[in-house]
């Protein structure tokens, strides 16, 4: 069987070979710096890690120490993160800027160790650095990219792209395991292989009860791992990745991408089959693969749900406004006001200085406060649709840099519940450090007396992003058994500087459960 990635611009794979415990110290160095490709008919600088793109593949077995030198060549302040199959050797390598880490300047490096235990992509014709400055400087998102790319190709629908079309050869007759990383920064993707069928058996690095579906889906910030079967006729077939669009009042790109799958002596007289897509805005395909699958029970690495909860959280998440406090031509695009969004009602600011988790190791105040509500500050109908024209007034949340503090080894419920304030759509939460078992999901305001009796204890699945559904909420429960600092966050890359935030201070337990010290190379603000 062969391991196949899909990946993006700046990210890189970790593969798990085998579960075999081998002990071996595999060691990278990551040269950040600028790297020119030519795509859509223009030539363009990029970040990139060693000068490749997709990015390098790192191959590393279970028990294995990973130890990666990045070194920053390119003129911005870089972090790396780290999604899936490890548990964190130090606490200090999980990356996020301001969180666990002030950023590594230009010219400056850092040596991101980690004990192994048990990644398509988005294309602007213009620097992204440049998109993001403008996006906050109008306070309005970034404009929408220009391409989609699968392990860096935009495809032959585009223009200037018909050799910049990702081919994955097959033989007839042999199955494929591939892993595919939805790597795009703003949009939620669908998935298919024309007359080829899935069968998934992981998703963010955790396996599942094998399930066959025609059709994937997948948020900026999930993988799924799935085997394909190539039964087929010698042909050449489209894979195609198409936007799922949970909000068509929120405008995308809507272009797709397509790679194709060739099979070794295929004819090249017909033309590849497309498959038949979904429509973009088919949110009953999407919840149905989001919620359908579930977790592999007692299979490897499998963690039974928690049964005892020590604290219940109800946390309300979307969009909203801000005051535009800045004077210029261009600022806020000429609107008194600012895109913003918030957890609870308090809108995420990354503090300056001082990183939250050092500030958490050294017990420095004034960096945080630990006020985080553990439920929204006034109760309101969150998913009544009138609210997207008439929520204005319910829309400012205050900035702040609050925490939830919990007590090492606590298991937390969290309810995610999506609000309609200006716009409901379908966010994809992200949970730093923790693995969680996903009990429910559903549409509308959750009611405990109704949903708990949803639950699933047996079987969930577990994965570290989940896309709560648009208009709706979901369940997740965590047992918070790694001290430090752990952002949560929206996976739409545009909401997270708006503040779709917060963060949770694990305390530290009884030795060895204790937040080392910070390395001595650990950047500097
Ligand atoms: C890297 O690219 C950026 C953006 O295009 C440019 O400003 C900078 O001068 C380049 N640096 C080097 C070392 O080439
Ligand atoms: C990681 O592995 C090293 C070497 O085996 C060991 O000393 C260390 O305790 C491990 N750390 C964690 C968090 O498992
Ligand atoms: C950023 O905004 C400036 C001024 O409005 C414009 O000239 C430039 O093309 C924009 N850049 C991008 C990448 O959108
Ligand atoms: C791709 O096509 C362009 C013209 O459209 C050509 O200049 C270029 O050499 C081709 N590259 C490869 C690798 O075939
Ligand atoms: C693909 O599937 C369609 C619909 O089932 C079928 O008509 C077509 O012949 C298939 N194409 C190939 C090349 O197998
Ligand atoms: C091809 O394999 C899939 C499983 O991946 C199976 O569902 C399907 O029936 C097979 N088709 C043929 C023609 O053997
Ligand atoms: C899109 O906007 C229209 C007009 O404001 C509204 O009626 C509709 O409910 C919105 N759709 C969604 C999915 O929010
Ligand atoms: C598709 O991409 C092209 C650029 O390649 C762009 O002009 C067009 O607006 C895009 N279409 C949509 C629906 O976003
Ligand atoms: C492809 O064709 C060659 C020559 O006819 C044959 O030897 C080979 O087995 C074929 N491969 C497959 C996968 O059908
Ligand atoms: C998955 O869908 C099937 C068919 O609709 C249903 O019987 C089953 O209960 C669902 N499973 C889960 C875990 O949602
Ligand atoms: C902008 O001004 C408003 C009202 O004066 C204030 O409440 C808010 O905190 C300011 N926002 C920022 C980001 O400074
Ligand atoms: C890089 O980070 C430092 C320290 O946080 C900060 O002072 C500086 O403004 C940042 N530079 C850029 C280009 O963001
Ligand atoms: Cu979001």
């Amino acid at each position: 069987m062969k391991l196949l990635l899909f990946t993006l611009p700046f990210a890189f794979a970790l593969l798990l070979a085998s579960s075999f415990a081998s002990g071996a110290v595999v060691e990278h160095t990551f040269n950040i710096g600028n790297f020119t490709v030519s795509r859509l008919c223009n030539n363009q600088v990029i970040t990139a890690v060693n000068g490749s793109l997709p990015g390098p593949t790192i191959n590393v077995e279970e028990g294995d120490t990973l130890v990666v030198h990045a070194i920053n060549n390119s003129p911005y302040n870089i972090t790396l993160h780290w999604h899936g199959i490890f548990q964190l050797l130090s606490a200090w390598a999980d990356g996020p800027e301001s969180v666990t880490q002030c950023p590594i300047r230009p010219g400056g490096r850092y040596t991101y160790r980690f004990n192994i235990t048990g990644q398509e992509g988005e294309w602007w014709n213009a620097n992204v650095v440049d998109v993001e400055n403008n996006a906050t400087e109008t306070g309005l998102g970034p404009v929408d990219s220009d391409a989609y790319t699968i392990n860096g190709l935009p495809g032959d629908s585009y223009s200037c792209s018909q050799n910049q079309t990702y081919k994955l050869k097959v033989k007839q007759g042999k199955t494929y395991l591939l892993r595919i990383i939805n790597a795009a920064l703003n949009e939620q993707h669908f998935f298919m292989i024309a007359n080829h069928t899935f069968t998934v058996v992981a998703m963010d690095a955790s396996y599942t009860e094998p399930y066959n579906t025609q059709v994937i889906v997948l948020a900026p910030g999930q993988t799924v791992d799935a085997l394909i079967t190539t039964n087929q006729t010698l042909a050449s077939y489209y894979m195609v990745f198409t936007p799922y669009h949970s909000n068509p009042n929120v405008t995308i790109n809507g272009n797709i991408t397509r790679g194709l799958v060739v099979y070794d002596n295929a004819t090249t007289a017909s033309s590849p089959v497309m498959p038949n897509l979904p429509a973009q805005t088919d949110t009953s395909t999407a919840h149905k693969f989001y919620s359908n699958i579930t977790g592999l029970a007692h299979g490897p690495h499998w963690v039974p749900v928690p049964r005892h909860v020590d604290e219940h959280m109800f946390v309300t998440f979307g969009i909203g406004l801000d005051h535009c406090n800045e004077t210029g031509p261009n600022a806020c695009g000429g609107l008194n006001f600012r895109l913003s969004a918030n957890m609870n009602n308090e809108s995420f600011v990354l503090p300056k200085g001082l990183s939250m988790m050092e500030a958490f190791y050294r017990n420095v105040s004034g960096v945080y406060t630990r006020d985080f509500p553990s439920n929204p500050p006034f109760v309101f109908n969150y998913t009544d649709p009138a609210l997207e024209t008439n929520g204005t007034d319910i829309a400012f949340a205050p900035k702040s840099t609050k925490v939830k503090s919990l007590k090492f080894n606590s298991t937390v419920q969290v309810v995610l519940q999506n609000t309609a304030i200006l716009a409901v759509e379908n966010h994809p939460i992200h949970l730093h450090s923790f693995n969680f078992h996903v009990l429910a999901q559903g549409f509308g305001n959750y009611d405990a007396k109704v949903d708990e009796s949803k639950f699933n204890l047996d079987n969930p699945q577990i994965r570290n992003t989940v896309a709560v559904p648009v208009g709706g909420w979901a369940v997740i429960r965590f047992q918070a058994n790694n001290p430090g600092m752990w952002l949560v966050h929206c996976h739409l890359e545009t909401h997270l500087p708006w503040g779709l935030a917060m963060a949770f201070e694990v305390e530290n337990g009884p030795q060895p459960w204790v937040l080392p010290p910070p390395p001595a190379d650990l950047p500097q603000c």
